[in-house]
């Protein structure tokens, strides 16, 4: 009788723990991110130069939670955490790649789809925290090429498409949780794999290190050419001279490689502003990584995408700060990247192709306040006025530009004939007013070019 209630009861909260709602179930929250300890040096600021430059990047999160849309035998798995969320045994969530072949997958498409939309770099999830390698890894067979009946390495094939493209190619490594290794501890195992590997105490992350993530970092930055990011994601454990040891691999390896703040410690190129866009600039280099609807990897039934609108005055809102920003699409277990992703992504490039200028290259616009109409970039001696607001009198209020000089002049970006706008500047504040026309040229951003 005992054993069959023990049984039963077992069995009900198995059946109760795949059952998880998608209200139990949490979007995953970023981690505690560390600041950059030091502004990058000369080095550093000489590998950022491609990337300050570009602006705007492809983030992609590819798995074998994509494969039903972070669902699992029915069951809504909340994320590309479902593993994690439905503690899926490691054995039956593998099985999982038995039938994962992405038919449909078009490297040239993907970059394609990037390139119009604007982006000028694409990262990768190369493998993320389920452990399973998204490319030919020799580290073990728990990989795409070797455990589906697809046997491509979408590594090799999207970084030789970006190199065919003129895009940079970089890769996102899960450093601090893997739920298919039994040595990555979290803490209080709040994101380990606790239900095949349950002894947090018996876990050595110094073991999975040597055994998994050098291996994995070498044969990424030596099997397939120049990697542009490595993105590191959840440190969680790792020490600091393992942190300091990675960074030290990376730079002989590639070092033109650059690297983000989640190797940990401190350490890295560039920080990292998760699904937010700080309040203010920064001086040190930053990027923010943003899903573009609620959800990294595929999500069956999530179609709520951000308008283009949206898109345009984030990204511009970010570089106006000195920021990059990294926009997420999560591709089908067939290859294909949501339609609806691409539909936004198809008007944002349609802005771009016209004010592409003004955001390219530029930093931090120099006005000591954020003006109410928008936002301001700068590149030399242009100052780029973004307009999300227009102004209904005709008089554009620029203030505190910071220089008072005569030879300003004023035009719209847009505006191929280059015709000047009037333009008068108080000597005194250095607050500059534009005559601007009735309408503005685009209704999302018109951008004025202010040039000194
Ligand atoms: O847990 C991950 C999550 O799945 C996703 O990869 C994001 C992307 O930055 N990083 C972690 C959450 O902070």
């Amino acid at each position: 009788m005992k054993q069959t209630c023990l049984a039963l009861s077992l069995a009900a909260s198995l059946v109760c723990g795949l059952r998880a709602t998608a209200a139990e179930i949490p979007i995953p929250e970023p981690p505690k991110d560390v600041p950059l300890a030091a502004a990058p040096d000369a080095a550093a600021q000489s590998r950022l130069a491609w990337w300050t430059e570009a602006r705007f990047g492809m983030f992609i999160h590819w798995g074998l939670y994509s494969q039903d849309g972070c669902f699992y035998k029915g069951t809504n798995g909340g994320s590309e955490h479902m593993m994690l969320h439905l503690k899926i045994p490691l054995a039956d969530y593998a099985r999982i790649a038995d039938d994962f072949n992405p038919v449909d997958f078009n490297a040239a498409e993907w970059v394609r789809i990037a390139k119009e939309a604007g982006m000028k770099y694409m990262v990768l999830t190369s493998k993320h925290h389920d452990g399973f390698a998204m490319y030919a890894s020799e580290t073990n067979d728990y990989n795409i090429v070797e455990r589906t009946p697809w046997h491509r390495d979408p590594v090799r094939e999207l970084a030789e498409a970006c190199r065919q493209a003129g895009l940079k190619f970089g890769v996102y490594y899960s450093l601090g949780r893997d739920w298919a290794d039994p040595d990555v501890p979290t803490r209080d195992g709040y994101r380990s794999n606790t239900w095949d590997y349950p002894d947090e105490s018996k876990k050595v992350f110094a073991r999975y290190f040597e055994r998994k993530v050098k291996p994995q970092i070498t044969e990424l930055l030596t099997h397939y050419g120049p990697i542009a990011v490595l993105w590191f994601d959840t440190p969680e454990q790792i020490s600091a001279a393992e942190s300091h040891e990675l960074v030290a691999l990376i730079h002989r390896l590639q070092p033109d490689c650059i690297i983000n703040s989640r190797v940990g410690h401190g350490l890295g190129d560039y920080g990292v502003s998760e699904q937010k866009i700080p309040g203010g600039a920064d001086a040190k280099p930053w990027e923010t990584c943003m899903t573009l609807n609620g959800h990294w990897g595929y999500f069956k039934g999530d179609e709520k995408w951000k308008p283009a609108p949206t898109v345009i005055h984030n990204l511009v809102d970010i570089i106006s700060k000195g920021g990059n920003y990294l926009l997420n699409v999560g591709p089908t277990g067939k290859g294909v990247i949501p339609a609806g992703a691409v539909a936004d992504l198809q008007a944002v490039g349609a802005w771009m192709q016209v004010n592409g200028e003004a955001i390219y290259g530029t930093k931090a616009g120099p006005l000591k306040t954020v003006p109410s109409w928008g936002r301001v970039t700068q590149k030399g001696d242009n100052i780029y006025l973004h307009v999300f607001d227009w102004p209904k009198d005709g008089k554009l209020v620029v203030p505190e530009i910071g220089v008072t000089q005569a030879g300003l002049t004023a035009h719209l970006l847009a505006d191929k004939s280059g015709a000047r706008l009037n333009l008068k500047q108080d000597a005194a504040t250095g607050t500059v007013v534009i005559d601007v026309p009735a309408q503005p040229l685009d209704p999302v951003d018109t951008v004025v070019v202010l040039q000194l």
